[in-house]
């Protein structure tokens, strides 16, 4: 049972003289422009508290900040003064019971629970950086993530505990536990009771802005996941006024984003340009994807904008519902992958509003977009967002014409700007990898028009982008290489009408399974990855292959594999 919607809090009235923030000047008004870096920022202090105080001062309507509902009728409503004064307890309970401090990791992985806003925003007020991470993990992602950042605690649910546990002795930095649950379990502190028991008195750090906040793992080529780190200036991006014109978010904007809460979607979507501007976050817990659900709730619930992924969109199209013009949708936006001209514009036939495009990775937070009133270009994803200076450029970070295909580039020198990521967490030489002249080098192929729209081509590298998931092939071969008939596998991208692109693996097998049933060995091989890596990489589609396209010195060419898919020469 979650707590109820009117979850006292004790304490509140008497709220301490650093909860009267220093913030914003006044409801809607900025204090800082796209190209200000003010010394210090901090998210929980500088936006979230100064909602509360606006509350407070009969300055805001009484919209909940936080509205939660799952599909057993439960629900959750917390003003901001309620926000604060949780993030506050859970702060307390971070420093003070698990005696964390400024600069310590957290695994955070945790459904769409509304603890999940608690431990982020309670990480910023302490320093403690967060690492959210997607419930689908298994024990071997855990165990990668937990050793490779060293992180000193993790929070999660009774699903992952097992699984945590497992690789727990493995973990020597790992301290603490922390549970969202109603059951308690042996070696776990019970998160709940801890924060209703905390104390609502907290003194949020001062945080610089280029001071670390939160790390998102993000897929390459080779390798495990990288570790993209990003500052306080990560959530000072969302409250700059070029940003603040994707959405246009009011006050009263009831704000949906349908991104796991391991995505770096996720905390854009659901916490940071929402509460910037005042609006209430709306969530769904959804434990499945079901389009059917989707529809219903925004049917039932006053939901006026949403963030999702181009897949989601489009299962919904495919779901044939005489109607789909929700009474209360008024805007739509999308990124992650790509989306078609003609699925953008059956949205809007069918649901009456606009679906604009945004692109961005786990490094860069949304970088370009088509902003709320902008020429809609069908199929571009729109023009680069302040502070960000985005060019086409070439393998030595030349500035390509108009119209040339090349590679997605963030100008990084002289400046790096706010809301980049810092650097990947020590790997320098990933980090001087994608460091290209004067530019961080996305990897991602694109063409820029005349009018400054970008328009997205593919990946220059093997990295898989299926239903809005970066997926690292080597991920995928390593986990296939575990199963007993698998002799060698390339695994590359192959298109698909629903999740834009899925997992294809060609494999060879040993010569002791080639008399299987292929449909089996298919179906046993698909479960196979399933359980021994996050389920969302198994390879949606198999084929067996006598041996695979090699280079002379022996390298896979998974490229030649990658170009038959999309029946590219
Ligand atoms: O399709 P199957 O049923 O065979 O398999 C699915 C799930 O059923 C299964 N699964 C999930 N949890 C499991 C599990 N199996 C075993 N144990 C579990 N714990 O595994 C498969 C998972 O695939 P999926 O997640 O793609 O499936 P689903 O449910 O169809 O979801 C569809 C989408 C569209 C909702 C999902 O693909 C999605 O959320 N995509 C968007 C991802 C996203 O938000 N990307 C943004 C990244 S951030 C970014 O790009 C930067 C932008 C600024």
């Amino acid at each position: 049972v979650l707590w109820g919607i009117h979850m006292s809090c004790p304490g509140f009235h008497h709220a301490p003289q650093h909860l009267r923030c220093r913030s914003l000047s006044g409801a809607g008004t900025l204090r800082w422009n796209d190209y200000d870096r003010p010394e210090e920022f901090n998210f929980a202090s500088d936006v979230l508290d100064h909602w509360t105080q606006m509350e407070k001062e009969g300055k805001r309507s009484p919209n909940p900040a936080l509205w939660w509902v799952n599909d057993q009728g439960d629900e959750v409503k917390w003003s901001f003064r309620e926000m604060t004064d949780l993030t506050c307890r859970a702060a307390n309970v971070l420093t003070q019971t698990c005696g964390l401090q400024t600069g310590d990791r957290l695994a955070l992985i945790l459904p769409r629970v509304p603890e999940w806003w608690l431990v982020c925003v309670g990480c910023i007020r302490t320093g403690i950086i967060f690492m959210p991470g997607t419930t689908q993990m298994k024990a071997k992602d855990i165990l990668y993530r937990l050793q490779v950042s060293g992180a000193k605690a993790i929070v999660t649910t009774d699903t992952l505990a097992p699984e945590v546990e497992s690789v727990a002795p493995e973990c020597p930095s790992l301290k603490t536990k922390l549970l969202v649950s109603d059951h308690s379990r042996e070696g776990w502190l019970d998160f709940r009771s801890l924060v209703k028991s905390a104390s609502p008195d907290h003194i949020c750090i001062k945080s610089k802005t280029l001071d670390p906040m939160a790390i998102f793992f993000t897929s390459g080529t080779t390798g495990f996941p990288k570790m993209a780190k990003h500052n306080h200036g990560f959530a000072l991006r969302s409250y700059f006024p070029a940003c603040r014109k994707l959405l246009q978010l009011k006050m009263s904007d009831v704000f949906w984003c349908l991104s796991d809460t391991g995505w770096i979607l996720a905390a854009l979507g659901s916490l940071l340009e929402p509460w910037t501007a005042g609006s209430t976050v709306f969530a769904h817990h959804l434990p499945q994807f079901d389009p059917k659900v989707i529809i219903e709730t925004f049917f039932k619930y006053p939901i006026t904008q949403c963030l999702a992924a181009p897949s989601v969109y489009r299962m919904i199209l495919q779901q044939n519902y005489t109607s789909l013009r929700f009474p209360t949708l008024e805007h739509c936006c999308t990124g992650g992958e790509a989306l078609l001209p003609e699925e953008q514009e059956q949205w809007k036939r069918q649901t009456g509003v606009l679906l604009c495009q945004a692109y961005g990775q786990s490094e860069t937070g949304i970088s370009c977009g088509t902003l709320r009133g902008m020429k809609i270009k069908p199929g571009s994803m729109g023009k680069a967002i302040p502070p960000f200076d985005i060019q086409i450029i070439d393998d030595k970070g030349n500035i390509q014409p108009p119209n040339t295909e090349g590679n997605i580039g963030i100008r990084i020198k002289p400046t790096r700007p706010i809301g980049l990521f810092m650097y990947y967490e020590d790997n320098p030489e990933k980090t001087a990898e994608v460091e290209c002249g004067d530019f961080y080098n996305t990897g991602d192929r694109a063409t820029i028009d005349e009018e400054g729209y970008f328009w997205f081509l593919g990946r220059s590298d093997d990295v898989i982008n299926a239903s809005g998931y970066r997926i690292g092939p080597a991920e995928v071969e390593n986990a296939l290489a575990e199963h007993p008939a698998v002799a060698e596998s390339a695994v590359v991208s192959s298109p698909d009408p629903v999740r834009g692109e899925v997992v294809k693996a060609f494999i060879v097998l040993n010569p002791e399974f080639s008399s299987r049933d292929p449909g089996e060995l298919t179906k046993e091989l698909q479960q196979h990855v399933k359980s021994v890596t996050a389920p969302y990489k198994y390879p949606r589609k198999v084929e067996f292959v006598s041996e695979l396209p090699k280079t002379i010195t022996g390298k896979i060419k998974r490229s030649e594999l990658r170009k038959k898919e999309f029946g590219q020469k």
